[in-house]
């Protein structure tokens, strides 16, 4: 089997886990910036000053800010044909609200742009991974204000328009499904209890949170129309957080269930972002969770004229489901389930699943028919550096295994035309803001305190990927 050329082997990260550059060159601070370390047991906290006796990961990341052309070197010996990078709102628009953009924010970012097309690698910018500037949380209370909106447009066009050469792929909010989570960070919203402001503790106001959901839809349309006005060709995508869902056993209620839960986890937000309207099924839920949200009708003219061109999607793991409450579950931080027999689990809980990939990809594509990017498939652990040297067999074994189901679905004849992996770097843990769970095919010699001499090693998984994309994309 042969890929087509174009295949687009990648890397992924996003702003807030890499860069560092605190403040730098006129930024505004952000949400991650308010984010404590949490651990595998303590969650991370959101402070609404910064606490001079916390440790804020954001702050520092593995200081991509200043690394880049010597990251951006190593990416290019890798051979990846694109990496995955989120800029950060609030270096653009530092209170989010100004009239005028930061050009130095511009430029920073216009340099690694040019950086990345020296080693003829695409950019695929996320414009909201997790973050967005503080000022519209304490002012607005994020996307549950309309007002918002208009804030995220005129910044998304802003640098759509200044990147519109260098730039062609696009993705809107990262993990939007994170939002319907009814526990879990609302760092896609930018929505808080005003009295509780803890990462994992959620609004407890459906309504509201819904309400802000739809304001991201709406941004994220208004987003997708403004791209194609350009008439350049450019691809707006939208990025799921996939967790695959199984029944646990025959038992019909499993059967049911896992369709509901699937439904409201994994598929609404596309299919509202693919199809262009709310799905029949939310319906139901909101009356049964007497969810209220207003939708203009000019709402539904703009979420039909901002479908998106591509869908992408984190895929990490399944779970399964049950209706019964004595089942063995997975730790999972944000994404537990209940346990599968068959099924291995990482460190923190996350079944590794390979062919749960194939069976996702098929699933998707049957939904949507519309071309795919994995953009997030990685594995984390922690690994062990001897001898300035990093053998980390186990990551190898599950990137191969997940790689090797993803060809039997383009074989399928399934549109994929990206897979990421997260991450060519060690980063700081999206979770819990810390450097134990290692993802990189590169090592960042840095512990969670922030400590260490940042240099960056290659591990043997970096060499493994190297041969993959050499091997002219041919089967494995
Ligand atoms: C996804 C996020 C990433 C990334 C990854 C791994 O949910 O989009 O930002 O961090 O998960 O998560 P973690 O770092 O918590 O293991």
């Amino acid at each position: 089997m042969k890929f087509e050329n174009k295949f687009l082997w990648g890397g992924a990260t996003a702003a807030n886990q890499i860069e560092g550059g605190f403040l730098e060159d006129e930024s505004g601070d952000s949400i991650s910036d308010h984010l404590t370390q949490g651990s595998k047991t303590k969650v991370r906290k959101f402070t609404k000053t910064i606490d001079s006796n916390e440790y804020y990961p954001s702050h520092k990341g593995i200081d991509f800010y200043h690394d880049f052309p010597e990251d951006i070197k190593l990416l290019g010996k890798l051979g990846i044909r694109a990496f995955r990078l989120s800029i950060k709102w609030s270096r653009i628009f530092p209170n989010g609200d100004e009239s005028e953009p930061n050009k130095k924010g511009l430029q920073y970012y216009d340099r690694i742009f040019d950086e990345l097309h020296k080693y003829n690698i695409a950019p695929v910018v996320t414009l909201s991974h997790f973050d967005m500037p503080i000022n519209l949380v304490s002012k607005y209370n994020g996307f549950a204000n309309r007002i918002v909106v208009d804030l995220f447009v005129r910044y998304a066009s802003t640098v759509i328009k200044y990147f519109k050469d260098k730039v062609k792929y696009w993705i809107t909010f990262n993990e939007i499904n994170f939002a319907c989570l009814p526990t879990g960070n609302l760092e896609v919203l930018g929505v808080y209890n005003n009295a509780t402001t803890d990462y994992t503790n959620p609004i407890d106001n459906q309504s509201l949170r819904y309400q802000a959901l739809h304001n991201v839809f709406i941004a994220s349309a208004l987003t997708v129309k403004y791209a194609h006005s350009l008439n350049l060709g450019i691809m707006v995508g939208c990025m799921i957080s996939h967790v695959t869902l199984y029944p646990l056993t025959s038992h019909p209620t499993d059967q049911t269930k896992t369709q509901e839960e699937d439904a409201l986890f994994n598929n609404f937000c596309g299919d509202v972002q693919v199809k262009g309207e709310y799905p029949f099924y939310i319906k139901k839920y909101f009356d049964d969770n007497n969810i209220k949200i207003s939708i203009f009708n000019r709402d539904k003219q703009i979420l039909k004229e901002g479908t998106v061109d591509y869908y992408t999607f984190s895929y990490y793991m399944s779970n399964c489901v049950s209706h019964s409450k004595n089942n063995e579950t997975t730790a999972g931080n944000l994404l537990g389930g209940v346990k599968n027999p068959y099924l291995k689990m990482s460190d923190w809980g996350w079944q590794i699943d390979p062919e749960g990939l194939y069976y996702t990809l098929f699933k998707i594509y049957d939904r949507y028919h519309l071309p795919i990017m994995i953009s997030e498939n990685g594995f984390g652990a922690q690994d062990v550096i001897k001898n300035g040297v990093i053998h980390d067999q186990y990551r190898i074994e599950y990137l191969k295994k997940h790689i090797y189901w993803m060809k039997k679905a383009i074989n399928q004849g399934i549109n994929v035309f990206s897979y990421m992996v997260w991450s060519p770097f060690d980063i700081v843990s999206s979770s819990t803001g810390e450097m134990d769970k290692r993802y990189g095919l590169i090592y960042t010699d840095m512990n969670s305190k922030g400590e260490g001499s940042l240099a960056r090693i290659p591990k043997d998984s970096f060499y493994w990927y190297q041969s993959e994309i050499k091997k002219g994309l041919t089967s494995s």
